[in-house]
């Protein structure tokens, strides 16, 4: 029997039970640009894996998200971090402003931030730096790309989902996560649905209690 280690991203999320899956914040999304792209950029690198394999899990993980939205939007990289509109940083513990809300290995992974006007960090995805981390889950390292994959559903605006173990919306890291669930893809097409035609199937969103802690003492530029 596979034990689960008690290791937790950190988004702050309550769902409630026995729905499908949640959202961080109703009626909350990103609005594309004009031309119906939706625009990420990577600020900064982690020592730990080589620059080109982590930029690589993370426009895959971008890639395995892309069809769970409505063939309107396209998910694409931008090198001005001014418009993008999902932002990847690394933050260690000697960061000035963000330094004490990671707790070195283990407990939590990283924050994703839902895409919401008075959210200081909407759209961010800051990463524990004080994980090892690398391109595959090993006893010494932790999978990029099963948190990419996580913590993009959250500035998508998707929250846990926690009775669906295979969902990528499921609270806990507990190794690699290659792909995204039907129920992460309900929950894409019931916010996003609104840009382009719905596909069969798709569930309405379930009615949820969210709440995000502020951050509002590390308002600032990064
Ligand atoms: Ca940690
Ligand atoms: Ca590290
Ligand atoms: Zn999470």
């Amino acid at each position: 029997m596979k034990v689960e280690p008690t290791i937790k991203y950190g988004c702050r999320a309550h769902s409630t039970s026995g729905e499908a899956f949640t959202l961080l914040t109703p009626g909350a999304y990103i609005q594309p640009t004009d031309d119906g792209r939706i625009l990420w950029h990577i600020l900064n690198y982690t020592p730990d894996e080589d620059q080109s394999k982590t930029y690589n899990a993370f426009a895959q993980a971008v890639t395995i998200w892309q069809p769970a939205f409505p063939s309107t939007i396209t998910l694409d990289s931008t090198s001005n971090p001014d418009e993008a509109h999902i932002k990847l940083y690394f933050v260690n513990e000697n960061h000035p402003q963000y330094g004490d809300i990671f707790d070195g290995e283990d407990g939590t992974l990283a924050l994703g931030f839902a895409p919401v006007e008075d959210e200081p960090l909407k759209g961010y995805i800051l990463m524990d730096d004080g994980e090892n981390w690398g391109d595959m889950h090993t006893p010494n390292t932790k999978d990029l790309l099963t948190v990419f994959l996580h913590e993009l559903g959250h500035t998508f605006n998707l929250g846990h989902e926690s009775r669906v173990r295979d969902a990528i919306m499921y609270p806990s890291y507990s190794g690699e996560k290659r792909q995204i669930h039907q129920d992460d893809i309900d929950g894409i097409q019931s916010i996003y649905g609104q840009f382009g035609p719905p596909r069969p199937g798709t569930s309405q969103p379930s009615g949820c209690l969210s709440f995000l802690v502020p951050f509002l003492a590390l308002f600032g530029g990064v």
